[in-house]
């Protein structure tokens, strides 16, 4: 059956590797992000390779007039989205709580907390009044340990991973599936953005390790879409072989 996947923050990493997944099994999709040259060429791309059906939407999820929107522009088949992924977010900067850079904080906290409820409060609705859905959160291992100079981040993904517990138990007379996919170190343009630009800074975190890939990531929120309507996975937490917590690696 073809399914309707909206995915927040397609224009690189995770995102654009799980609408790469959908689109290769045949579903149609909304795609998002801010960079609309990344997100239109992302959408003619699948649109030739796979024959799916593609709606891009640029917008700032930390907008929540932009999320209205955006969700209101949809119509007619549009409106029946099967699986939300609230995908797009980012760390900024990494400093002990002393040093913090306050602008920083408010965009992680803008960006993967409200940004993800904006999502949520906007599409849950139209699942609610199908009685069917599945809203995916892309979490983190920083969602379930803290780590040094992490304060915020961590804060925001132990966020993500009480709002999931809080989806799932709002939704659950509803019918509608709520999954968390924590992911550990994983190469994509994350750590470029946390260290704002600094390739060397970047390339050092994934150095003497096979990190996961967006395609990793990717298979797995595949994956719990595909299970029978009885079976949800609630969490699961995706690591390297070569990581065994937040901050032991095994690198060589
Ligand atoms: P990338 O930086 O490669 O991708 C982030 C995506 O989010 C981009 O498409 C970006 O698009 C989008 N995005 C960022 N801010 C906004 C915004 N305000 N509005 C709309 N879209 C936005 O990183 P990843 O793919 O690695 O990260 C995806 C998610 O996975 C994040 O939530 C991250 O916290 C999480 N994660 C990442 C891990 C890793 O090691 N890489 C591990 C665990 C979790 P654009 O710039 O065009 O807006
Ligand atoms: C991204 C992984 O370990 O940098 O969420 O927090 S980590």
């Amino acid at each position: 059956m073809t399914k309707l996947i909206f995915i927040t923050g397609t224009t690189s990493g995770f995102g654009r590797a799980i609408a790469t997944k959908f689109a290769q099994n045949g579903h149609n999709l909304i795609i998002t992000g801010r960079r609309q040259k990344l997100l239109d060429e992302l959408a003619d791309d699948l649109r030739k390779t796979y024959g799916v059906e593609v709606l891009p939407l640029c917008f700032d999820v930390r907008n929540l007039s932009e999320v209205e929107q955006a969700v209101a522009s949809l119509t007619g088949p549009w409106r029946e989205i099967d699986v939300l992924v609230n995908n797009a977010g980012l760390a900024v900067g990494m400093n002990p709580v002393h040093e913090g850079v306050v602008d920083d904080w408010e965009r992680m906290i803008d960006t993967n907390v409200k940004g993800l409820l904006y999502m949520t409060r906007m599409v849950s609705p139209l699942m609610v009044a199908r009685k069917q859905g599945h809203i995916i959160n892309i979490g983190s291992v920083a969602g379930k340990e803290v780590y040094p100079m992490g304060n915020v981040y961590c804060g925001s993904k132990f966020a993500v991973d009480a709002i999931t517990k809080g989806t799932r138990i709002d939704l659950v007379t509803h019918n509608i599936k709520v999954t968390q996919i924590a992911p550990g170190a994983a190469e994509t343009e994350f750590s470029l953005v946390r260290f704002k630009g600094d390739e060397t800074r970047a390339g050092n975190v994934y150095k003497g390790f096979s990190p996961l890939s967006a395609e990793d990531i990717a298979d797995a929120v595949y994956y719990v879409t595909t299970l029978p309507a009885h079976v949800n996975v609630n969490d699961m937490v995706l690591m390297p072989t070569a990581q065994a917590s937040a901050v032991n690696f095994h690198k060589i």
